[in-house]
């Protein structure tokens, strides 16, 4: 009977314990967290109180029945009569202190869960901040080389431009004037020289006589030249001016670019020009003028003046 008792009610309420703690155990983090020590200290001084109560009664319990314990074995049946109460009451209270280090010991489990979910979340926490930190690092990084990269970007355009003026797509000692590469001999490192032996030396440098084939190419050359040499004699002066590649020397006042092209519209002649001066000028020579457009004046083939050769860039 007594171990029936211990088992049916000892399982009921671990039941309703279990429940309880698992309910609890799912609320991680949540504010009633915090009451379970509470709750086992309660249970625990319950648990001590009812122990020491039923040792109590049952020391009293045992003192009062030794001395008619004679009795009881020489009575039988009525003796069983009048210890019936108190022994219950014992075994009521011994039930309740079993059931109560149950519901102690659930406490207890479901507390430790309760920490262990909670020390997970805690460290998921914690390695969820570390990799945000990690990102943020990241993007940092990135962002510095980024910003790295556009000023490298603008210092290589920032040097692209200044190559291009000079050896970048030109060889070096030609200048490059919107697409096209032109050397300038200048009177100091080089001898002057007569139009065709100008054009032998252009064509010895793989290019020719410049072939001025627009008014761009005119402006172009135009804004070049003072600044590549500013002491361009006058074109009045001897010897002044720069060969470039049109001439007339296979028909008198009809002018012929290197090419065979025959010169289209009016040129850019000083006014004036061309005169055939002594009959003997059949040759073009230009000038760093005011007037982009009035800088070109003939000259005997044979004269000796500065020259401008053309080449495509590489
Ligand atoms: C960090 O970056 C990775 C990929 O770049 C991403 O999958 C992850 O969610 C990021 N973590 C945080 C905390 O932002
Ligand atoms: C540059 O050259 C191109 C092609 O030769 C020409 O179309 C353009 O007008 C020129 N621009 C200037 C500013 O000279
Ligand atoms: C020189 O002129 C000729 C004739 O116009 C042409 O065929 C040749 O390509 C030119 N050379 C250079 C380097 O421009
Ligand atoms: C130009 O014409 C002359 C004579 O007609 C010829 O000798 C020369 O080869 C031609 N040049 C070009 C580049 O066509
Ligand atoms: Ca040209």
């Amino acid at each position: 009977m007594i171990p029936n008792d211990f088992s049916t009610d000892g399982n009921s309420l671990h039941h309703n314990l279990g429940n309880k703690g698992s309910v609890c155990t799912i609320r991680v983090g949540s504010r009633s967290l915090p009451l379970y020590p509470l709750v086992i200290v309660g249970l625990g001084l319950l648990n001590t109180i009812l122990l020491l109560t039923a040792i109590v009664i049952g020391i009293y319990c045992e003192n009062n029945y030794l001395p008619s314990l004679p009795t009881f074995l020489s009575i039988g049946g009525q003796a069983s009569e009048v210890s019936a109460p108190h022994q219950i009451t014992v075994q009521a209270l011994i039930v309740e202190v079993k059931q109560l280090q149950v519901m102690q010991t659930d406490a207890i489990k479901a507390q430790e869960e309760a920490q262990q979910a909670l020390k997970k979340e805690l460290m998921s926490h914690q390695q969820l901040k570390l990799q945000l930190e990690q990102n943020k690092t990241l993007s940092n990084n990135i962002q510095r080389q980024l910003e790295t990269l556009h000023v490298e970007k603008a210092t290589l355009q920032s040097d692209t431009s200044d190559t291009e003026g000079s050896c970048g797509r030109c060889l070096p000692g030609w200048f490059l004037a919107n697409t096209t590469c032109y050397f300038h001999s200048k009177s100091t490192s080089n001898p002057l020289k007569n139009w065709h032996d100008s054009r032998a030396d252009c064509i010895r440098r793989g290019a020719n006589l410049t072939v001025i084939d627009s008014l761009e190419e005119q402006l172009n050359l135009h804004e070049a030249l003072p600044r590549l040499d500013p002491s361009i004699r006058p074109w009045w002066s001897k010897p002044g001016g720069v060969w470039f590649g049109l001439s007339d020397i296979q028909s008198e006042g009809n002018w012929v670019w290197l090419n065979n092209v025959t010169l289209q519209g009016e040129g850019y002649w000083i006014p004036g020009e061309p005169n055939d001066y002594g009959q003997r000028e059949d040759c073009a020579a230009l000038m760093v003028m005011k007037n982009p457009r009035a800088a070109w004046f003939d000259a005997d083939c044979q004269g000796e003046k500065e020259w401008l050769c053309e080449m495509e860039p590489n």
